[in-house]
């Protein structure tokens, strides 16, 4: 009675309150744990200490096994904190970010209490952020990622006044080596990611300019679309989807049925690769949803969900007058920049436009997608910019609206604006 009379006198909503701290998901093994947790690596070794010997770190070779990484021998001891007295911890806005040993040598290598790992600097200030990208096989996955995060760091990164980068040295070679150089300087297209290769998360930070902002620690796993329907490689990625912030759900144009042979038709003598029909849309939401999302909430999601239609240069073999599929100037063949803030025009636009086009030719599919997730969105995107010939690219990857499910993900998440052109 009291705060609602005060409410009213002062006319003013309560100010949220920022929480001290928050829970770290750690962005390799996705254990999701309080920052008091945490364990550390030693800041040095001595000889005439067994606690303090050069060692094998099993729980570190045992997470390196699993991804097909060789395993390190000798590295400093790792320290619980609880066996720290409260004196010699460290903290800084509040969460738990040292300790000072018993020969008063002070670490702040912090590491996943599960992986042993070495977690971001951030964690625990900042909220972690996982974003999955999931999908059937073939859907084109590996080179949407690659091509996402190429233009984050090119494009969007600056329209942002922001930086992308990745985690450390090795995620950065990795990306570069086995991802981006393969693609966009040789033209190369990838083989079908096998369910049975283990690989390590691409862990990149999106760090604003404006310190007051929050940074965002982007994780994203490249799934094999073919395990996309197998129970227990879904068990292997459990955690990650289950702990994510946002989930990138792409779907191939060529794998819906009702336009797949007019596509095919319309493309001529030189279609391309064309997959066979595997799992359809409709089933891996299903599965997603029913093997995991569902046992956390068992109702609907909250995780917003952006619905990607893929390869949209495809849809031009559509596109008509009539416009029965596509209009012929509609908006999935255009550029669109974001600047500073989701321009929403554009987003109800392709967001309405897509949304009707898969009610069209998959409404089993959309309706799958409602029963299950609360918040959605629809959107296209070309990661090539044009249909690749005999499994290469010719000429320069000019991407489509790449980064626009991306955009609106930040802004589902609180950290941009949305905003009318006006
Ligand atoms: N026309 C067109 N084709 C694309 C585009 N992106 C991917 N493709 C095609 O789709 C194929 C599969 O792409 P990938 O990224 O390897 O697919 P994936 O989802 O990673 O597949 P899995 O690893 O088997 O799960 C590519 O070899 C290309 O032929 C695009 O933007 N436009
Ligand atoms: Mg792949
Ligand atoms: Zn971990």
């Amino acid at each position: 009675m009291f705060g609602k009379l005060k409410n009213f006198f002062t006319n003013t909503p309560p100010a949220p309150v920022k929480p001290l701290f928050y829970d770290i998901v750690c962005p390799y093994c996705f254990a999701k744990f309080h920052h008091e947790n945490v364990v550390f690596r030693a800041g040095h070794h001595r000889e005439d200490d067994e606690a303090f010997h050069l060692q094998e770190d099993e729980k570190l070779n045992q997470y390196r096994a699993k991804f097909g990484l060789a395993p390190i021998d000798e590295l400093e001891a790792w320290i619980e904190p609880s066996t720290i007295a409260d004196e010699n911890k460290l903290y800084s806005d509040n969460v738990l970010v040292g300790v000072s040993d018993r020969y008063s040598v002070v670490t702040r290598n912090r590491l996943c209490p599960e992986c042993h790992n070495d977690l971001p600097v951030t964690a625990g200030k900042y909220p972690s952020n996982i974003i999955s990208i999931v999908g059937a096989t073939s859907v084109g996955k590996s080179v949407y990622i690659t091509s996402l995060i190429r233009t984050l760091q090119r494009v969007t990164a600056s329209n942002f006044e922001a930086a992308c980068l990745p985690l450390n040295n090795s995620i950065s070679r990795r990306f570069r080596d086995e991802y981006e150089i393969p693609l966009f300087e040789s033209g190369n297209l990838f083989e079908a990611t096998a369910s049975t290769k283990r690989q390590e998360p691409f862990i990149f930070q999106f760090v604003f300019k404006n310190d007051d902002r929050a940074p965002l620690t982007l994780v994203f796993f490249d799934v094999a679309g073919e395990g996309m329907t197998q129970k227990d490689y879904l068990q292997l990625h459990a955690s990650h989807i289950k702990n994510s912030a946002g989930i990138l759900f792409l779907v191939d144009p060529i794998q819906i049925r009702a336009i797949r042979e007019k596509m095919i038709y319309q493309m001529g003598e030189n279609p391309g690769k064309i997959v066979g029909i595997a799992d359809e849309p409709r089933e891996v939401v299903i599965s997603l949803f029913e093997d995991f999302i569902s046992q956390q909430e068992n109702s609907k999601t909250n995780i917003p969900t952006a619905v990607v239609l893929t390869k949209s240069d495809l849809l031009h073999a559509l596109r008509s007058e009539d416009g029965e599929y596509i209009q012929s100037n509609s908006n999935v063949f255009r550029n669109v920049i974001h600047r500073g803030f989701l321009n929403l025009d554009e987003f109800e636009n392709i967001n309405g436009e897509i949304k009707r086009f898969l009610s069209k030719v998959d409404i089993p599919f959309v309706d799958a997608v409602d029963v299950y997730f609360k918040d959605t969105a629809y959107f296209a995107v070309s990661a090539l910019g044009s249909n690749p010939v005999n499994q290469q690219v010719n000429g320069i990857i000019s991407p489509i609206r790449v980064d626009e499910p991306f955009i609106w993900l930040m802004y589902k998440l609180g950290y941009i604006e949305g905003r009318q052109e006006q």
